[in-house]
């Protein structure tokens, strides 16, 4: 397996790790056993050899002189940043008589795992780690923070995670980009849009801040935050109004369309408009665009995911294609996520068998603040890996402060010292994928996709299955599923898999060709996973969870007697907090700024590049305003998730609520308010 890394020079096929739906395929570039480019690979057939800024300059972050290279311990302050070298023997044994001693006096549960997709490679994220936590009875962690809302949403209406396939979009005459930034977030997107639009497909995208996409399109529609669940409700009123819905499809393929038709009424254009601040006129032209044009795509984004009703605003807008019909035409219907197609057998994989039948607690990560500071019985030891959540999990001060704790035995492994790792006892350094052996499933396209190790390991830097290998031995946990190797499970995880897509899907597969397409069948009649087996307009499942059974709206929490919506989201050269750190990619972006409307700028008496203080009850930031009108009054938005230390303020995510989502336990970072004002200098 080590064939490409011990060659000097070279090109090999990689495959992107990031938490991006694109996961193009890469060709890296090696010359004196470093690598020296990244470029995309032709002849994947999705993303066709093009690929973003970021990775384009990842050798920059990968040889980055600030790269942790061996394990360290803390010798300063918790946060403070200082460590001293120590060897792996030290570090492992550290954590092991830590541990053993918790388990003897706290129990296991007094240990909590904390992780995401830093890495998206199914071994790295979802694999010895969990095996390794299963088996200890850790405490248990809920990972909702990205897009748990939406996908329990979605899952009421389609089954599952699954949408329109994103080679077929380039045959659409609509586009609809709601609530996603796709020129930064989904590249390949925009490629087959601009392809469609090309043969005369409109790109609408529908945004609360006229970014980039925004720009990018030929109808932008500015809406109220928070306000998107009830525009399909207004669509879908005009639909059924002006007969432009497809009552065969209806009839055949969904359930409750009867009850839906009568249930929109009450959401007349006018009533919508107040909602959305969305003019009426616009919602007429928008549904009656959306109900004369086939075949229509929608690409659903996170944007309205992250509020309170993110949920339910997902469950209606995946309502809408049915509609009109859309899920028989080649490129037509919706793609939230496609990573239902994809699945590999997870029980092998992640062995919750070794839990035991232990009734081990589940903790919110998003309320990560609360669970080290308020919780009994209290957390007393984090394994943090593969993210950083002093900068991205909300209610930041609060994590900060919990992470603060003396009485807290942290372990962070990461590739740098994030700022969540300056708080811990021990650090470990990790490899990069370009280090590892693994595979990849897309959430958006296809294919699946095989990492082999171009390059040596870095310093003393372990994969994360090596450290967790490294721990269950030391552990002395003996059971065979910690000897298996990489491939091993590579192999278990997909030639076990009761997934029929995968049929053709095999190591030996991805070893000749990197990247390999599952063989997706149609969905439609009889194949949806929900429990009807069609399209649920209407859901007994969400009737017994409590919720309303046909699409619906509530408004966001009162978050208190702040003036200003506040959007803190992404930015095009970070992945999350992922380069933040990285010189190249801090030139790319340079500081972070506060989006404002130039009536609100006005009356605080703010003008373009000033820095301006943001402040609500959970903590404050500073930024430098741009006035405008790319947002609404009432309206404010960041973009990027980046690094603070004292004299820093940047941390956006001090502001942001950890309430948690009508549905899935989802994140709500889009939900708060807050005040603004000008800092005299
Ligand atoms: N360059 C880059 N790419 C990324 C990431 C990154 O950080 N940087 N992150 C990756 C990850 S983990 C994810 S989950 C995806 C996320 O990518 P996207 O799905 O694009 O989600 P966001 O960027 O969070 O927000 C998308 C848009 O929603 C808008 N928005 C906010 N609130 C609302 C609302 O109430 N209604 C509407 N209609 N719009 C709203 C924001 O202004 C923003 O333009 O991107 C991935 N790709
Ligand atoms: N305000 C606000 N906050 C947000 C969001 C937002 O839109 N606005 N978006 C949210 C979303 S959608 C998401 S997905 C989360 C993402 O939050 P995180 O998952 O924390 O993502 P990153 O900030 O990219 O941090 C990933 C870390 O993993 C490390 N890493 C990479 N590869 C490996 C590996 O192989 N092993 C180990 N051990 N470490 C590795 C990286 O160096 C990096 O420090 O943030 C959420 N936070
Ligand atoms: S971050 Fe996304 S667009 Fe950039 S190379 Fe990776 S998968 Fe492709
Ligand atoms: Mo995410």
């Amino acid at each position: 397996m080590t064939q490409f890394a011990s060659q000097k020079d070279g090109i090999f096929p990689s495959v992107c790790s990031l938490d991006c739906p694109d996961q193009c395929g890469l060709l890296v570039h090696k010359k004196d056993g470093k690598i020296v480019k990244v470029e995309g690979d032709p002849n994947h057939p999705i993303t066709q050899g093009n690929i973003c800024n970021k990775v384009r300059n990842i050798a920059a972050r990968l040889y980055d002189e600030n790269r942790l290279q061996y394990p360290m311990k803390r010798i300063g302050a918790k946060g403070e940043g200082k460590f001293e070298r120590i060897s792996w023997d030290e570090a492992i044994k550290t954590i092991t008589t830590q541990w053993k001693k918790l388990i003897e006096t706290d129990g296991p549960e007094s240990i909590l795992p904390y992780s995401f997709y830093g890495n998206m490679g199914n071994l790295t994220a979802e694999g010895m780690d969990r095996r390794f936590f299963h088996r200890l009875g850790a405490s248990r962690l809920d990972r909702t923070i990205c897009q748990a809302a939406g996908t329990t949403g979605y899952k009421y209406t389609m089954g599952g995670n699954i949408g329109t396939d994103p080679e077929d979009t380039i045959h659409a005459k609509l586009f609809i980009l709601w609530g996603i930034n796709a020129v930064s977030t989904n590249m390949h997107q925009i490629t087959t849009a601009q392809k469609a639009r090309k043969n005369g497909a409109k790109i609408v995208v529908i945004d609360v801040h006229k970014n980039q996409t925004g720009r990018l399109a030929d109808w932008f529609i500015p809406i109220l935050p928070g306000t998107d669940g009830a525009l399909a409700l207004g669509i879908m009123h005009i639909l059924f109004a002006e007969n432009l819905v497809n009552e065969e499809f209806l009839e055949e393929f969904t359930v409750g369309h009867e009850e839906l038709r009568e249930h929109v009424v009450q959401y007349n254009p006018e009533r919508v408009s107040q909602i959305t601040g969305v003019p009426a006129e616009d919602i007429y032209k928008l549904a009656r665009m959306y109900g004369t044009t086939s075949p229509s795509f929608i690409r659903i984004g996170n944007g309205f995911q992250h509020h309170d009703n993110g949920g339910m605003a997902t469950r209606n807008i995946a309502c809408l294609p049915a509609l009109t019909g859309q899920w028989l035409l080649k490129g037509g219907g919706a793609n939230k996520s496609n990573s239902g197609f994809l699945t590999h057998n997870e029980a092998y994989l992640q062995r919750p068998d070794l839990l035991k039948n232990k009734k081990t607690r589940k903790i919110n990560m998003i309320q990560l603040g609360k669970a080290l500071l308020e919780l009994d019985p209290p957390v007393k030891s984090l394994f943090v890996y593969s993210c950083n959540p002093a900068v991205v999990a909300p209610e930041g001060n609060k994590v900060r402060e919990g992470l603060a704790r003396e009485d807290l035995f942290t372990v962070v492994h990461d590739l740098f010292l994030t700022d969540t790792a300056k708080f811990a006892d021990i650090v470990l350094p990790a490899t990069s994928s370009y280090e590892n052996t693994d595979f990849y499933s897309s959430y958006w396209h296809h294919y699946m996709q095989l990492q082999q190790p171009v390059i040596e390991p870095y310093g003393e830097a372990k994969s994360n299955t090596d450290v967790f290998r490294i721990l269950a031995q030391a552990m002395g946990f003996d059971e065979p599923a910690f000897k298996e190797t990489d491939e091993e499970m590579i192999r278990g995880a997909i030639e076990s898999a009761n997934n029929p897509y995968l049929e053709e899907i095999s190591l030996e597969r991805l070893k000749e060709n990197n990247y390999v397409k599952a063989k997706v069948k149609p969905l439609l009649p009889g194949k949806l996973p929900t429990p009807s087996r069609k399209i649920e307009l209407y859901s007994k499942k969400m009737l017994r969870a409590g919720f309303s059974p046909l699409p619906d709206y509530a408004p966001i929490v009162d978050d208190g007697d702040f003036p200003l919506q506040f959007i803190p989201a992404p930015n095009h050269n970070f992945l999350n907090s992922t380069f933040s750190n990285n010189e190249k990619h801090q030139q790319l972006e340079k500081d972070p700024k506060l989006h404002i409307n130039k009536e609100d700028a006005e009356s605080l008496e703010i003008v373009d590049g000033d820095k301006v203080r943001i402040w609500n009850e959970r903590g404050e930031c500073e930024l430098k305003a741009v006035v405008g009108e790319n947002v609404l009054p009432g309206v404010v938005v960041t973009q990027g998730l980046y690094s603070s230390a004292p004299g820093l303020n940047q941390l956006v995510n001090s502001l942001t609520p950890d309430r948690l989502s009508d549905m899935g336990g989802g994140a709500t970072f889009f939900s708060g308010r807050v005040a603004v004002e000008k800092i005299e200098k």
